[in-house]
């Protein structure tokens, strides 16, 4: 019973750990002139994914005046994840990176279509 419960904890510590290392993801969303005011559907679309799949994004907030920040990614919109190296602009795009690409294909249920 001691070895089961000594388990259970160890591989939640591991879990926790893995996801640290693994999401190294920020998130660059839309914002008002309130930074705590994220408006953007699209944004919201990843914000669900980030959680559907129980990762941590570091979130930029940016208002319209800032886009050009995310230029790197060669284009102006949106939201954009960056996820090590990678850069990912489009809602639908990081979600598929997210739940097919990047974190162990499927979790509970993932869209097969965009609609
Ligand atoms: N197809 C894109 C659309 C992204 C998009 O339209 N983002 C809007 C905010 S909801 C935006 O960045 N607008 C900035 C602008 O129009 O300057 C996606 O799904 O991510």
């Amino acid at each position: 019973m001691l070895f089961a419960i000594l388990l259970g904890q160890w591989r939640r510590d591991w879990c926790t750990i893995n996801l640290m290392i693994t999401s190294n993801l920020t998130l660059y969303e839309l914002a008002g002139a309130d930074p705590a005011v994220r408006f953007s559907p699209h944004c919201w679309t990843v914000v669900m994914a980030l959680a559907h799949k129980g990762l941590e994004a570091a979130r930029v907030p940016l208002r319209f005046s800032d886009i050009h920040k995310v230029a790197f990614s060669g284009q102006a919109l949106l939201p954009v994840l960056t996820h090590g190296t990678e850069i990912i602009g489009d809602s639908w795009r990081i979600a598929l990176h997210l739940l097919l690409d990047a974190f162990g294909g499927f979790a509970r249920s993932a869209p097969t279509a965009r609609s």
